[in-house]
């Protein structure tokens, strides 16, 4: 079975169709949250801090960090964003960037901070620039990568090409030495709100990818919903599916898909006597 090793100076988290699924913390990040744009702005990352608390406290098992937003230099904010993420919490980190410039600056701080950790880079695609910037990162520092299945032309349209790229990426990447368990691969979940057939691409993609590579899998859940009403509802539904289809470390906020995601875990066998749904029931009191 497919295991990807993620760890921090302090813990080691297993990702792997038999382990529960791992929950990648989001809420570090400005997208849509004004009040973190302004502050990152003014070099302040008290709120960084406080996401990073509140997000263990819900059952994270890992914490995505992006400070990516109009203003800010994320060559200067991202290692540091990092470092007081890691001086804060204990759980592993995912280093979430479209500048390679500052994915190896907080790789570095990683590095120092912790000698043998192993954090996960968010993220790669198949597009030739990307493949070249960052996959060489990811040996270098002996991470793991989340790889995404878009490339030069965009996110195919269909499963079967959505799947090729998968295809082209862990082909690159084991060209480096840099081991399949090392790649987390996202078939990138788009608004149903747009395109009915939306979610039902991604699934398939993902069952192309469950069947063929077995190669461990992550989504930015929550966009399938955008723009629509009672979002919480539809992003529950469709964690349980594609957890099916093989997600097993979804990108998420954990206040708010915990109790789906042990459903669905327990639902597919994974949680004997739902130990792990009953635990959590009662520490919610
Ligand atoms: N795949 C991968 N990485 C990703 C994504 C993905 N990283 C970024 C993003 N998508 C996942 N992270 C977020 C972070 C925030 C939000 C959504 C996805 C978000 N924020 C609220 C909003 O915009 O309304 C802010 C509201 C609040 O404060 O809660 O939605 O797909 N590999």
């Amino acid at each position: 079975m497919m295991k990807t090793i993620l760890k921090s100076a302090k813990e080691t988290v297993v990702i792997s169709p038999e382990e529960p699924t791992r929950l990648i913390g989001e809420r570090i990040n400005p997208t849509g949250k004004k009040r973190l744009a302004a502050a990152l702005n003014d070099g302040d990352l008290s709120i960084v801090k406080q996401e990073a608390e509140e997000q263990v406290a819900a059952g994270a098992d890992i914490l995505d960090v992006n400070v990516g937003a109009a203003g800010v230099d994320e060559v200067d904010m991202l290692p540091k964003a990092v470092q007081l993420v890691m001086e804060t919490v204990d759980v592993p980190v995912c280093i979430d960037s479209a500048d390679p410039v500052a994915l190896e600056a907080a790789l570095k701080v990683h590095r120092e901070l912790a000698p043998e950790g192993k954090p996960l880079i968010n993220s790669v695609n198949g597009e030739e620039e990307r493949l070249e910037a960052v996959l060489p990162l990811v040996a270098e520092y002996g991470a793991a990568v989340i790889g995404l299945a878009m490339d030069d032309d965009g996110i195919p349209p269909d499963s079967e090409k959505r799947f090729a790229v998968v295809r082209k990426i862990v082909e690159r990447a084991e060209g480096l030495d840099i081991p399949r368990e090392d790649i987390v691969i996202d078939c990138l979940a788009l608004t149903v709100g747009a395109d009915s057939q939306a979610a039902v691409v991604t699934l398939g993609a993902m069952r192309l990818v469950q069947e063929e590579l077995g190669l461990n899998m992550t989504l930015g859940a929550s966009n399938v919903s955008f723009g629509l009403p009672e979002r919480e509802v539809i992003n529950w539904a469709f964690l349980a599916m594609a957890i099916q289809n093989g997600l097993n470390c979804p990108i998420v906020d954990p206040a708010k898909v915990r109790q789906a995601v042990l459903a669905a875990d327990l639902l597919l066998g994974r949680d004997d006597y739902a130990m792990r749904y009953i635990k959590a029931y009662k520490q919610r009191g």
